[in-house]
């Protein structure tokens, strides 16, 4: 079937960041891709925080998602169990009525899929019907099968510092130095992975924003990235709409702006994460940050004294055709 979209085939002749590795099992243009990727968020969920109950049906899922390609979106992560803080967990048959219609229908159509799951049957499943990449907010914590699915079916794996479920997440922000603890507990994870049979290349890691980190908590992880790029693995950046920007964009009297009025802030954070080498960002609203990784680019080639990367901003922008 024709793809969905035109592929954004980057014509900037330099890497823009030269020390990100190479990952495994991904199309040439995403894996060449000179900039950093945004990957687009379908919630097949009732509840999650910002956009819960408004795709459940799996067509209209599917229409966001290629909602989500045309607006410039290079990949889809597609989920089926809010991770919503104190939220509760779904049926493991739940999941996979909520997730495998609709990864059917966008693998269909020429989109590289994501699975967001911490389920390794979950993981499996949707692997066989194309999804190529594995997004585990868990890090494997989760289920015990997980890295050994990894290893199996040798698809790119997502870690996010994870460090209990959603229900209980809050009461485990405790850190002498956040940057350094997380730092460390994704090295224990990198490690547990390789020793699964997981190869380094299908490897990328993931501060977990706002996953037993409350407002102040996520600061330095974004500050620091440098610190979690050095464990030699792309690093994945999910900011979109979270609670901290809320908290950092509130009103006089303190009250948290609305998660949909978040995404101007989530677009800044992309901007400045993909000038600081992120691998990925993960948003729900993707033009924004998709002109925001180009803008990075740019700039970034001209800190080197390179071309600009014009052609890429905009002539590639993804077209529904
Ligand atoms: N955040 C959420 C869900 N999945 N996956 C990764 N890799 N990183 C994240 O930060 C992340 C994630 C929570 O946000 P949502 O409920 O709006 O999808």
């Amino acid at each position: 079937m024709t793809p969905a979209w035109s592929p954004r085939l980057s014509r900037v002749p330099f890497p823009v960041a030269p020390h990100l590795p190479h990952l495994v099992g991904l199309p040439d243009r995403l894996r060449c891709a000179e900039r950093t990727l945004v990957m687009g968020v379908v919630n097949v969920t009732p509840d999650s925080f910002s956009d819960g109950g408004r795709w459940v049906e799996p067509a209209d899922a599917v229409r966001h998602g290629l909602d989500l390609l045309a607006d410039g979106a290079d990949l889809l992560d597609i989920g089926g169990e809010s991770t919503r803080p104190n939220a509760a967990r779904v049926p493991v048959d739940t999941e996979l009525a909520r997730v495998l219609p609709v990864i059917e229908g966008l693998v269909a159509r020429g989109a590289v899929v994501s699975i967001d799951t911490t389920r390794a049957f979950v993981a499996r499943e949707a692997i066989a019907r194309g999804a190529l990449i594995i997004n585990d907010v868990s890090g494997g914590l989760a289920d015990p099968d997980m890295h050994r699915t990894a290893a199996e079916t040798g698809a790119v794996y997502v870690a996010m510092h994870w460090r209990g479920p959603a229900d209980v997440m809050d009461s485990f922000d405790v850190y002498d130095d956040v940057v350094a603890d997380v730092r460390r507990e994704l090295a224990d994870r990198l490690a547990a992975l390789r020793a699964a049979g997981v190869r380094a290349e299908q490897i990328v890691l993931d501060p977990g924003l706002g996953f037993a980190k409350s407002g102040l908590s996520n600061w330095p992880l974004l500050a620091h990235l440098d610190a979690l790029i050095s464990l030699g693995r792309p690093v994945l950046v999910g900011a979109s709409r979270k609670r901290f920007l809320g908290q950092l964009l509130a009103d006089p009297d303190g009250r948290p702006t609305d998660p949909l009025e978040r995404d101007h802030a989530t677009a800044a954070v992309s901007a400045l994460a993909a000038a600081a080498g992120a691998w990925c960002v993960r948003v729900h609203e993707v033009r924004g940050s998709a002109d925001a990784v180009r803008v990075a680019a740019a700039w970034n080639a001209a800190a080197h004294g390179r071309a600009s990367g014009a052609d890429d901003q905009h002539s590639t922008k993804g077209v529904r055709t």
